[in-house]
């Protein structure tokens, strides 16, 4: 038998024993594992930041409109897009079965506008598509926004963490690769060992800045994962839409995710299933030990332990609860403390900046009207930019320090949490997180990068018909005044998004790392107790049956650990 058959053998036994163990999650989970097994599917999951155009991306791919754009996604919800004879996509909600929805009706479910907050309860959505590429197999994973996927707090979003084999991680290059995108990478990195970096929207700056921003991103991207990595691939989405044509790095691009569906496919799906075989039967064990321990102690005993279970479950809960309020408290002192270094920093630079600005309008050389005030917003934002550069660089340490002191702040909060659930019996077995702190990004290890500098849409790309008129009828004193107050309201404009961006990074990382603890204890607790109940609920029947009963399960217990410990 062939080593992929053996594996999907091995699947399907385990899928028997969930069953015989009456948890049918895990056996639908196997099945489903087999599955896609047997059909060679592999899963890459497009990863980045809001709006660097990881949807427009995949329809590129896919030479389809197929998934929305330029929405504010929902961002507990995953799109898969697979291969199917035909367009069509359906969705599922908590609790119910597939249905059908029409491709136009998708916004519907995955936009945050027109379902806030998940509010239609969508845990899953499928699109199919006949794209040539998707029939080697590649199936992609749309997700919503930053790490949402890696990080996220959903139950939906995070169990399909283990599904994900490979990663296409999309940034841009105004801004350049963040701070934030490279611990995603990191991040991602203790899940998946393949990766494909993607800079879009190429379009959008000059070849130099393009060359630039990738090298720069090989360069921290190298450097986090500690080991040399692919080509960046240049790209514009919009310009292989728009054109129809393959532009800068697209075609080998669509070659590297072809070789991968070639030379890595089996690989893949071998690695996805042992990793399932691997995390279904830890979590098959389990069950296992609770029904013995059930059968095996007096029955008032495990009643106690599930009720000291309950209460360990409460403590926690209300311990997560009521590290709301001190979080919230430190999030407004971060916040002030960063309000007042941004106002010093606006008030100490802003009008020198101003009139360093004016002084260069003024000697611009022989233009007028338009083209005056198009070559005064480039030096608005030249201006903005020399400024609020070293500005930004200054601000990386500070921000790590204070992201360090909120952060060991909470984890001691959290660790104190930890240790008196860990000295209740209850909670002995229970696989908490050691403490929290050796997380990379709660050590507050993981640095900030603000070496890029926001850019702002210029007003000079889309002059309203009115002001483009005053330009160039109006006499040219007035014009030069009033194009120089465009362009100071610019600068300004910029200088205050960018300062802006230093508390908002550092906030929302504290956010991320927050949300990440709290779900890991709370999957913690959910599984314990599940399986605990059960296996009480269990050795009651069995027990009712006599001391024969209780033997032949045991023995039959001990049979299916041997089985599993056979095939997983
Ligand atoms: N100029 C330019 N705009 C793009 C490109 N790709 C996507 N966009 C635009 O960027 C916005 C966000 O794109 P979307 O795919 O929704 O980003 P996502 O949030 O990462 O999925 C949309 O308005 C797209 O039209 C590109 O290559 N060049
Ligand atoms: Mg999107």
């Amino acid at each position: 038998m062939s080593h992929e058959n053996q594996r999907l053998r091995r699947l399907q036994d385990l899928g028997r024993i969930a069953l015989e163990l009456q948890s049918e999650a895990i056996a639908d989970e196997a099945n489903a594992l087999a599955e896609r097994a047997a059909e060679g599917r592999f899963y890459v999951a497009c990863v980045g930041q809001f709006k660097r155009g990881k949807s427009s991306l995949i329809n590129a791919l896919v030479q389809a409109e197929i998934l929305p754009t330029g929405t504010v996604p929902v961002t507990s919800v995953v799109t898969v897009l697979r291969h199917g004879p035909h367009v069509s996509a359906r969705l599922r909600r908590a609790g119910s079965d597939w249905e059908e929805v029409r491709i136009e009706d998708l916004p519907e479910f995955v936009s945050e506008e027109r379902n806030p907050g998940n509010s239609k309860g969508v845990i899953a959505v499928e699109v199919y598509s006949p794209a040539p590429l998707l029939e080697t197999g590649l199936c992609f994973v749309d997700t919503p926004g930053l790490g949402s996927v890696f990080e996220a707090n959903s139950e939906a979003t995070r169990d399909f963490v283990p599904h994900v084999d490979a990663a296409l991680v999309v940034f841009g290059a105004d801004p350049p690769l963040s701070g934030e995108e490279a611990d995603l990478v990191q991040q991602i990195a203790r899940h998946v060992d393949t990766f494909i970096f993607v800079l879009n929207k190429a379009d959008r700056v000059t070849e130099r800045e393009c060359d630039e921003a990738a090298d720069f991103a090989r360069r921290v991207l190298s450097q986090r994962l500690a080991q040399p990595i692919d080509p960046v691939y240049r790209v514009s989405a919009l310009e292989r839409t728009a054109s129809g044509k393959p532009t800068r790095d697209w075609v080998r691009l669509e070659e590297r995710l072809r070789s991968l569906a070639l030379g890595s496919r089996t690989e893949l799906v071998n690695g996805a299933v042992d990793r399932g075989l691997r995390r279904l039967g830890a979590r098959l064990r389990n069950i296992i030990a609770e029904e013995e321990a059930a059968l095996r102690s007096p029955l008032e005993e495990t009643e106690r332990r599930i009720q000291a279970l309950h209460r360990a479950s409460d403590d926690a809960a209300l311990a997560l609860w009521q590290l709301g309020p001190l979080f919230d408290a430190e999030m407004r002192r971060l916040g002030s403390t960063f309000e007042e270094r941004r106002k010093a920093f606006i008030a100490g630079v802003l009008p020198e900046a101003q009139h360093t600005l004016s002084t260069q309008i003024r000697a611009l050389p022989g233009r007028f009207g338009p083209a005056l005030r198009a070559a005064a917003m480039a030096r608005a934002k030249e201006v903005a930019r020399g400024h609020v550069l070293p500005w930004l660089r200054n601000s990386e340490a500070e921000a790590a320090q204070e992201y360090r002191r909120a952060t060991e702040r909470f984890a001691s909060i959290v660790n104190d949490l930890l240790q008196r659930l860990r000295s209740s019996d209850a909670w002995s077995q229970i696989p908490l997180p050691e403490e929290v702190g050796d997380d990379e990004a709660l050590r507050g290890k993981s640095r900030f990068l603000f070496e890029s500098f926001t850019h702002v849409e210029s007003p000079a790309g889309f002059v309203p018909m009115v002001e483009w008129l005053g330009d160039v009828l109006l006499p040219k004193g007035l014009t030069l005044r009033r194009i120089e107050r465009a362009a100071s309201a610019y600068l300004e404009h910029m200088v205050v998004a960018n300062a802006h961006r230093v508390e908002n990074s550092i906030k929302q990382r504290l956010q991320d790392s927050r949300m990440r603890l709290e779900s890991q204890i709370r999957f913690a607790l959910k599984e314990v107790l599940e399986a605990a109940q059960r296996g009480l609920e269990t050795a009651r029947t069995i027990r009712g049956r006599g001391e024969d009963a209780v033997r032949a399960a045991l023995a039959r217990l001990d049979g299916l650990r041997q089985d599993l410990n056979r095939i997983a």
